[in-house]
């Protein structure tokens, strides 16, 4: 290329970001949407998918790791992806009025877009189990939150009654919609590789978000888009394990309040992916969460909530089982700062407190 052309290429270069209209106007052919739809959108989306080093070296035997970094959506987590396919079709069908139940990213992301899309929306959550910066969002978009004496399955079971009896329209992922959006995260992964991945590591609560990525993988897999289909690996913290156990847990506890769901409503579809895929379920205790979370924070720079940290600490758990060169995805599902008092509890770091201001003090403290 002549200089003057290349000149006239850097001048003229616009970022791509710009132009990005959010998930539902990029994937609308793979989407149940139409010219009438409304479409609702915060430009959700075309989150990056970053290599990781520290745990590809901790795997060895030439396998390359990436994490899909979903907590850089809107809201801080991938339910914005399912949100605004949530939200779009409720206006397009007349609705007001929307309600979840929650561990709090649901919550966040239906306050955000109800607001966007100029409806009011109603969160019940598990009193005392949603991590403060969930709850803040909720309140500052505006949701009116019902906290209860019960926890997320009761909070799904009220909902659910509720939507039933009055004009208000249910958007946590028993609505189809929602998977819909969510699938697409797997169509970003396949055309960032070219290929899909040869394993999906995921964090499981609900088991919707398994349930999209399959949908997705085997949609762009038919379309001659990626050669192969994923191994789905699911991951649930070991207190909070329906899946892996084979039956409902009526107390669930982990310290990823975002997967403390103990009787999943796509249990059967997760399932289904796990058998079609020839996919894997296992659990991982809350101290393995809490040592992947520390590694991606210390060691990547990628701060992730606890929940989404379990995708790593499973892959690493099971890290004999992956085959030679494996290309591998780990869902980061949501953002660290979702939950700061975990935080600030989980780290190897050093912090001083109380310190009086002057500069041979603090440069002794410092080690000089
Ligand atoms: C960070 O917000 O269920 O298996 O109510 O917030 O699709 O349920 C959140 C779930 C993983 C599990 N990672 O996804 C809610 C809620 C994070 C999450 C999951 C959740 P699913």
């Amino acid at each position: 290329m002549s200089f003057s052309k290349k000149l006239k290429q850097l001048l003229t270069y616009t970022p791509d970001k710009n132009n990005w209209d959010g998930l539902i106007e990029t994937y609308k052919p793979w989407l149940p949407v139409s010219k009438k739809t409304p479409i609702i959108t915060l430009k959700e989306g075309a989150t990056p998918l970053i290599e990781v080093k520290s745990i590809s070296n901790r795997i060895g035997k030439g396998t390359t790791v990436y994490v899909k970094y979903d907590g850089l959506n809107p809201t801080g987590s991938f339910k914005d992806r399912g949100m605004t396919m949530a939200i779009s079709k409720a206006k397009e069908a007349g609705c007001e009025v929307v309600i979840c139940a929650s561990t709090g990213n649901t919550s966040a992301s239906a306050a955000a877009y109800a607001s966007k899309g100029g409806m009011k929306s109603f969160v019940i959550i598990p009193d005392g189990y949603v991590a403060q910066g969930k709850l803040a969002q909720a309140l500052v978009y505006g949701a009116e939150v019902l906290a209860i004496k019960g926890n997320f399955d009761k909070a799904l079971d009220i909902v659910r009654k509720l939507s039933e009896k009055y004009p208000i329209t249910l958007v946590n992922s028993v609505n189809p919609y929602r998977l819909q959006g969510q699938k697409t995260a797997a169509f970003e992964i396949i055309e960032n590789l070219g290929n899909a991945p040869d394993w999906l590591c995921i964090p499981m609560g609900n088991a919707g978000n398994i349930s999209a990525y399959w949908m997705g993988f085997q949609e762009f897999f038919h379309a001659g888009k990626s050669k192969h289909l994923p191994r789905m690996m699911g991951f649930q913290a070991s207190g909070s394990a329906p899946l892996v156990e084979g039956k409902s847990i009526s107390n669930p506890e982990t310290i990823a309040t975002a997967i403390r769901i103990g009787n999943p409503v796509n249990k059967e579809k997760a399932l289904l992916a796990k058998k079609e895929s020839n996919g894997k379920f296992s659990s991982v205790s809350d101290s393995e969460i809490i040592n992947a979370y520390k590694i991606l924070g210390k060691e990547e720079g990628i701060f992730c909530e606890p929940a989404s940290a379990a995708s790593v600490a499973g892959l690493l758990k099971i890290k004999d089982d992956v085959p030679k060169n494996s290309t591998i995805v780990c869902v980061l599902t949501g953002n660290g700062l979702k939950d700061p008092d975990c935080a600030i509890k989980n780290n190897d770091s050093i912090f001083h407190t109380g310190i009086e201001p002057e500069v041979s003090l603090i440069s002794k403290k410092m080690g000089f």
